[in-house]
């Protein structure tokens, strides 16, 4: 297809489409409203694109909510449940992504490794595909109407089944991707149709496949493109892969007749690509230019690694290594970056022009392009080191990351705390008011000076404080009132970080975050927490937990630096934070949690790759808590519910008590994680993502059956989650009935 990006931010630059979705939600607008938004910024991308001089347009990179509940509508998998709503076809889509009266959505997970989460669709042995809505279409027909010939992106047919999970009910041992034959019906209908529109190219992405699969899997793929292959009215077929290497995918992919693919060679190797000699008669997309990282590139070596290619492939273009959908639109946005970091930076906007340029310089020479080079692809001032932080890190023992033996901790615990048995707490946020909302931004803007946004953080501490008193908990948390994003909060306090005004990146549907850019040596200038914490436990005689990000997850919620190996970027975070952990024990915290709600977010798609990774993200967790005494309590909190993977991982991290999701498993997690993790245990005894209060005798039937896993010296008592979320009244009853419901369970 020519140079090209795999894909485009679809939020607005302004995050337009997340104010028109949120606005059609609350009954504000009307569907025609929001499809007006939806249309500008579609229009605004399309132009923008073609006006870049890239070769090769991407369309139906928009989605309202998720690109892969948009294929399940698409092929007409939208279960029953949905459609006897009898709603709107936009309707019904919201109705899927959010639930509707009673009817649960689909479920969220993330995608691949990536910070961004898709709905996965619900497939059955009776699962019927149909063309059942044509969005590639529309958009392929919008776009040209608007003078751009496009190449639409759909996640191909194996992804798609490999994202898919059994519906409910469906028999054991049906895998969707049992329902290829079917599905490639449809995919071949959609095919002829945009062939007859007049597209030249679609993209069709298979990420999947840089994952381990299996023979029967890796032989689907085959199946899939060679079928596809071979129909004769289609447009020429691209099949993207990203995040990673195909490996064995590879050579079967180049066995089909589909004209191209896209390698990731950030992710990937180019070495890799260069040894399969059946990419002659092949177009290769060279991904070059990183899509989920925010660095510029370094052009001379991108070009360098896309021609190594050349001896390989057919032709060789230049594209971005995935979509752009994981960076921010437009580093023009953020003035108030530093210029020694901005020259070091690529935002979306500022990627397209390199894969342009690095387009130019492989069909011209690079002389052609010299002046540009030189320009915005100098390479530019390396990250900044702090000699004092690489020195202390050198110094650093193996006792700096072990703790007392856990029989001594046990002992001096409670002695130190003196908590009864299945102890009462929450994971650490309360539910954020729109004062305090309005408060913090107040501040920020400089409307609100220091003393007395202090004063107004410290009432909120001390009303939730006396709230938690009043319910009975027996550990208090102060709750987290200064907090915006627990991950940005963290880094506009660290140095070697920096933050953004605009820099949103899609999370979830209208969700964003705005990932911190770690671009430098890291440290700790002063105490963050401290005071807060300090101050609430002033105001009590109970243990107050004192509330940290532990580094892995500020690691996976940021942009990283890669001129060095994460493992070491993460303990640079870790030292940060055992100097806070220490700080908080002096000034008398004797709980304190770091919380790793993304340790199993990190965790490499390949096998091979995950021992490495699990060494470095436990010695860095150990380097923050291994300086405590053996009286101070630590705790974590793993917010997901499959740990198989990481079972090892959440041993290995030695904290005194974890906390993690299991009310929607029905305690079931605790089968995977009850006798491998020996410590204490606290399994989430409600929902915190639903407003419904539980009643007394479900929590009580919870704490029954953790039981059968964990025994009453370990248990604790607690919700699934923070409750940042969450309204107040909801939140005080559901906690009073936690309380209730352990305090029955003591007596038994
Ligand atoms: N922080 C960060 N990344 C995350 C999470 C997080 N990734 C995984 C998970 N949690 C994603 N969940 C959410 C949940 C809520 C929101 C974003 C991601 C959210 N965002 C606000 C919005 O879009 O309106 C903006 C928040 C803000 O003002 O900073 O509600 O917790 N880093
Ligand atoms: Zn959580």
């Amino acid at each position: 297809p020519g140079s090209t990006v795999l894909g485009y931010p679809r939020i607005g630059p302004r995050r337009e489409l997340k104010r028109a979705v949120e606005r059609y939600w609350s009954g504000a607008s009307s569907a025609e409203e929001l499809q007006s938004v939806a249309a500008d910024l579609r229009r605004d991308t399309w132009a923008e694109l073609a006006g870049s001089g890239l070769d090769s347009v991407p369309s139906n990179t928009f989605s309202f909510y998720d690109q892969v509940l948009d294929v399940a509508r698409v092929v007409g998998a939208v279960p029953e449940r949905f459609t006897a709503l009898g709603l709107t076809p936009l309707d019904e889509m919201f109705a899927m992504a959010r639930g509707h009266e009673g009817v649960p959505a689909l479920e969220l997970t993330k995608f691949f490794d990536t910070n961004y989460h898709y709905l996965v669709p619900e497939l059955g042995p009776g699962s019927r595909f149909a063309l059942a809505d044509r969005k590639p279409l529309d958009e392929f027909a919008e776009a040209l109407a608007q003078g751009v010939l496009t190449r639409p992106t759909i996640i191909g047919p194996a992804t798609f089944l490999l994202l898919a999970k059994p519906a409910p009910g469906a028999p054991a041992g049906f895998v969707p991707l049992d329902l290829l034959e079917p599905l490639l019906d449809v995919y071949g209908q959609v095919l002829a149709e945009l062939a007859a529109a007049g597209a030249e190219w679609v993209q069709l992405d298979e990420p999947a496949f840089v994952a381990d699969r299996s023979p029967a899997e890796i032989d689907a793929l085959g199946r899939a493109y060679r079928r596809l292959g071979e129909l004769a009215d289609r447009p020429r077929i691209l099949v993207a892969s990203y995040f990673g290497d195909l490996g064995p995918a590879l050579p079967v992919l180049a066995g089909t007749s589909v004209e191209a693919l896209a390698l990731d060679l950030v992710a990937g190797r180019a070495d890799s690509a260069a040894a399969a000699p059946a990419l002659r008669d092949k177009t290769v997309l060279a991904g070059v230019v990183e899509g989920r990282n925010v660095w510029r590139t370094d052009l001379d070596a991108a070009l360098a690694t896309a021609a190594t290619l050349l001896g390989t492939a057919g032709r060789v273009e230049i594209a971005t290594s995935c979509s752009l959908l994981h960076v921010p639109y437009d580093l023009d946005a953020e003035p108030a970056l530093a210029p020694d970091l901005r020259e070091r930076l690529a935002f979306a906007r500022q990627k397209v022009r390199e894969v342009v340029l690095l387009s130019r310089a492989l069909r011209q020479g690079r002389d052609a392009v010299a002046g540009e080079f030189a320009e915005t692809g100098g390479v530019a001032a390396p990250a900044q080191r702090d000699e004092r932080v690489r020195a202390r890190l050198d110094a650093l023992g193996a006792g700096h990351y072990r703790r007392g033996s856990a029989e001594r901790r046990v002992a001096a615990q409670r002695a130190h705390l003196g908590l009864p048995p299945l102890p009462t707490t929450t994971i650490g946020s309360f539910p954020q008011t729109g004062a305090i909302r309005a408060d913090r931004a107040a501040h920020r803007a400089g409307r609100l000076d220091d003393a007395e946004y202090v004063e107004r953080m410290r009432a909120e501490i001390a009303r939730v404080v006396r709230l938690q008193e009043d319910i009975g908990l027996d550990v208090l948390v102060h709750g987290e009132p200064e907090r915006n994003d627990m991950v940005q909060y963290f880094a506009e306090h660290l140095a070697g970080f920096a933050t953004t005004d605009l820099g949103w990146v899609q999370s979830y549907g209208s969700r964003c975050v705005r990932p911190p850019i770690l671009h430098g040596d890291v440290s700790r200038p002063e105490p963050i927490t401290v005071g807060w914490s300090t101050y609430a436990q002033s105001l009590t005689a109970k243990p107050v937990k004192a509330m940290l990000t532990g580094p892995v997850t500020i690691l996976a919620w940021s942009f990283v630096r890669t001129d060095q190996p994460l493992g070491e970027t993460a303990r640079q975070v870790g030292l940060a934070l055992r100097d806070e952990v220490r700080d908080l024990e002096a000034a008398g915290l004797r709980i304190i949690q770091v919380d790793e709600p993304a340790l199993r977010e990190l965790l490499p798609l390949r096998a091979a790759d995950r021992p490495a990774y699990v060494d470095w993200a436990v010695d860095a967790f150990r380097l923050v808590t291994g300086g405590v005494a053996d009286s101070t309590q630590v705790h974590t909190h793993l917010c997901y519910s499959e740990f198989a993977e990481v079972v090892g991982a959440i041993d290995g991290l030695d904290a005194d008590v974890t906390t993690v999701e299991a009310a929607r498993s029905k305690m079931e997690v605790l089968a995977q994680i009850g006798p491998g993790v020996p410590r204490g245990l606290g399994p989430g005894v409600y929902d915190v993502h639903s407003p419904q209060v539980p009643d007394v005798a479900e929590i009580e039937a919870l704490l029954h059956t953790a039981q059968h896993w964990v025994g009453p010296e370990r248990l604790w008592v607690n919700p699934d989650c923070g409750l940042k979320t969450r309204g107040e009244e909801e939140t005080v009853a559901a906690l009073r009935n936690l309380v209730s419901a352990a305090t029955a369970a003591r007596r038994s």
